[in-house]
């Protein structure tokens, strides 16, 4: 059941400068100006010690929020996790950011005073996917924001592509299985599929050796905001096109079959039937809506 001719002669195209549409996705008071109502702190983040609302810097609006110094391996930042109603004590940790299925993009901007330079504790941004409180897959933080910028405002992304975030929930599935491995086995939130549909964004400071160890002085960020590319889901590898890259990946996923990296249908393999799916969006090569 190999097909290995069809793609020699399909179409091949080249489309330069196509801007890959972005949806906005919702992050709560991402400019950090309110805190919560109902249950004090800032409203849409789970604060972790050592982070704290700034009223002497700020983007926009009056606030921003300080990552502060930590000791050697302390993470220090704030989470996109909502308060659960449901359990006591309220804990935070149910997040609230669908992931439509495409690239994600994080952005924030951060301020570190040209009198108070940061070594250590370097700064970033950490991306999680999950589905229900389950966390499936993670893209850790470069951590590389440190010294100074001279008091000034300056833009910092994260973009997640969306076949590494795949990769990475497959590793996480067949490798790193501790107890068992989730994928097709099992329901719901072991089982894969359902596939993990939220995205959890934590803006922070990494400690670690990674983060060059112990953090000194405070890293100030404001106007968190998350975008995700295009979600087309033949497009495997994120470029907005489904083209001959596509199906080098296609292939080894419909070789193995009990693989969901392409699959099509949600039914966690990747087969004929999608195949099916995959040639007609190759034929239209342009994702449609
Ligand atoms: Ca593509
Ligand atoms: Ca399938």
């Amino acid at each position: 059941m190999k097909m290995c001719s069809w793609i020699a002669i399909g179409a091949l195209a080249v489309l330069g400068g196509q801007a890959l549409a972005q949806t906005p996705m919702p992050i709560t008071n991402g400019s950090f100006e309110d805190d919560d109502p109902l249950f004090g702190g800032l409203l849409g983040y789970n604060v972790l010690p050592g982070a704290a609302v700034n009223t002497q810097y700020h983007r926009t609006g009056s606030r921003s929020v300080g990552l502060g110094p930590g000791a050697l391996n302390n993470f220090i930042g704030i989470t996109t996790d909502a308060v659960n109603f449901y359990e006591p004590g309220f804990p935070y940790y149910d997040v609230s950011i669908d992931w439509l299925g495409g690239n994600v993009r994080a952005t924030m901007w951060y301020l570190i005073p040209g009198d108070a330079p940061v070594a250590g504790g370097g700064g970033g941004i950490k991306l999680d996917v999950k589905l229900f409180n389950q966390n499936y897959g993670t893209l850790d933080g470069l951590w590389d924001i440190q010294g100074n910028t001279g008091g000034q405002w300056v833009k910092y992304e994260v973009v997640w592509n969306k076949a590494d975030m795949k990769q990475r929930v497959w590793i996480n599935a067949t490798e790193n299985c501790d107890g068992g491995c989730f994928v097709n086995n099992g329901p719901p939130p072991y089982g894969v599929p359902p596939y993990p549909s939220r995205v959890k964004v934590t803006p922070a400071r990494w400690n670690g050796t990674s983060g060059g160890g112990a953090g000194s002085n405070t890293i100030y960020i404001d106007d968190l905001s998350l975008t995700q590319d295009h979600s087309c889901p033949a497009d495997f590898n994120g470029d907005d096109l489904v083209d001959d890259a596509d199906f080098t990946m296609f292939a080894p996923s419909y070789d193995l079959l009990i693989d969901f990296r392409c699959d099509l249908n949600g039914d966690g393999l990747t087969d004929d039937a999608d195949f099916a799916i995959f040639a007609s969006a190759y034929n239209d090569l342009i994702c449609a809506e």
